[in-house]
């Protein structure tokens, strides 16, 4: 019998499926981040795991770190350092790591810790960083390579708007903590002459386009997703509730991943479907309504995030019908604009604009009358993925930028509104919200949707919920 080998470093190491190549990938993300910022750098992991500061919550995150030493280290564990010093002779990459504690690795599992030469030789072998130190010796190596720089300072990875002439907004989390102490450090030492800079930018610009890796990993990601979404159609007779399908997807989902979902799943049914970030997932529903499901599962460090709305029924009713068209069409018209150069900005005029003249023409023309619950846009149509499910910077001025080849965005349409059709004697009455979300990859010449083998067109749909288990 083969035997299975545990307790090792596969949970805090994410080699993103590189394998043997993975610490040659992280040695290049390492060695450009330097060649473009050009001067000390010093990146802070996540201070606590999962559960640590607010018990439970997110406690089920199989992948937590500080997703900048994520993509340049892979390693997933607290209290990590990462100092980058271009051109230095002794070491140019010092990854800091706690003391091996064997207590604490008794209730936690196993981590990298300095004091034991196999840990230190397995970080140093999976991360391509030749110099693992103890933390606590961060403050005392820091002085050195800042004393003895002839470069501007310190560059520091932090959250904030850069747009010209706006308001400076910032987000106040660990890499906002570590710019501060890093800052009253330089003025303990008495350097005032050294600044420290926010390497956001050059960051994300080397971070967002995905290499060949994150696209393989993705298309598992999707692929797993799509599959359960089907086994979910094939079932969907047996639910009366949301929690079953959540629990039926989510479980579905999980089994084929171990590294976790890429966020809580929306399963709204009815009118809870106008609440866009929906969780309670606890009503039941009745077989005229449409379920909203917004979903998706991750491989390595990559995500899926999916969203599909379907008719409890398993048939479109012939008011779902017709606005459920009218929201694809949306999407279809997305995709089709999407392409290298263009910005999501102008993604979402192309959405909204096509939406809202698909209802005019498809719904109002033929006697439909409704009312929505919005002004204008309800969301935006586009986000970012990556390392994480809403990748790039929080304040989302990406959304101005001409889109790179390689990056992976989200193309969501959605429609919530109250909505009435008279139709063959019958009238149609409902408050509904549709929405449908795949993943596109740009591309020079356009896009490839990476999310096209989950069902979406109307007789697909159908066609699996209607099809014997
Ligand atoms: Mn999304």
């Amino acid at each position: 019998m083969k035997k299975i080998n545990k307790k090792t470093y596969s949970g805090i190491l994410r080699d993103g499926g590189a394998g043997s190549q993975a610490k040659k990938r992280f040695r290049n993300r390492r060695k450009k981040l330097m060649e473009r910022v050009n001067q000390l750098i010093v990146l802070t992991g996540v201070p606590y795991g999962p559960g640590a500061e607010t018990a439970w919550t997110y406690a089920h995150s199989p992948t937590y770190q500080e997703p900048s030493i994520m993509y340049l280290t892979g390693v997933n564990q607290t209290e990590v350092i990462l100092l980058l010093d271009p051109g230095a002779k002794d070491s140019d990459e010092i990854l800091f790591v706690k003391k091996k504690d064997p207590t604490k690795e008794f209730w936690d599992g196993v981590r990298f810790g300095v004091g034991d030469p196999k840990s230190v030789a397995e970080a140093k072998r999976v991360t391509g960083i030749k110099d693992v130190r103890d933390v606590d010796e961060f403050e005392k190596i820091l002085k050195e390579r800042v004393r003895r720089g002839k470069r501007r300072g310190v560059g520091t990875f932090w959250l904030e708007t850069l747009m010209p002439g706006k308001k400076k907004v910032v987000k106040t989390d660990h890499n906002w903590k570590f710019k501060k102490k890093i800052e009253s450090l330089l003025r303990k030492w008495k350097m005032p002459g050294k600044a420290v800079s926010n390497i956001m930018k050059d960051h994300f610009e080397l971070r967002l386009p995905l290499d060949k890796f994150d696209v393989a990993n993705t298309l598992k990601a999707q692929k797993i997703t799509g599959e359960a979404f089907q086994e979910t159609l094939k079932h969907f007779g047996e639910f009366k509730n949301e929690c079953h399908v959540q629990g039926f997807i989510e479980g579905q989902m999980l089994m084929k991943s171990p590294y976790g979902l890429s966020f809580p799943g929306i399963i709204a049914s009815g009118s809870n479907a106008t609440v866009l970030h929906y969780m309670k997932n606890d009503d039941d529903f009745s077989r005229d309504e449409m379920v909203l499901l917004d979903f998706g599962v991750r491989w390595m460090t990559m995500h899926a995030d999916i969203s599909r709305t379907i008719p409890a029924a398993g048939r479109f009713n012939p008011l779902q019908k017709i606005l459920y068209q009218i929201v694809l069409d949306a999407q279809l018209a997305v995709e089709k604009m999407a392409r290298a150069g263009e910005t999501i900005f102008e993604l979402n005029e192309c959405c909204w604009d096509t939406l809202n003249r698909g209802l005019k023409e498809k719904f109002k023309a033929i006697g439909g009358t409704y009312k929505l619950q919005y002004n204008g846009r309800p969301h935006g149509v586009s986000h970012l993925i990556g390392e994480q499910e809403h990748d790039g910077d929080p304040f989302r001025e990406y959304l101005g930028y001409p889109m790179q080849p390689g990056w992976l965005i989200s193309n969501e349409p959605g429609l919530y509104g109250t909505f009435k059709l008279k139709q063959n004697g019958r009238v149609y009455h409902a408050e509904i919200g549709i929405r449908l979300e795949d993943n596109l990859l740009i591309t020079e010449s356009g896009c490839r949707n990476l999310s096209k083998g989950i069902p979406r067109r109307i007789d697909e749909i159908e066609k699996l919920m209607n099809s014997a288990v």
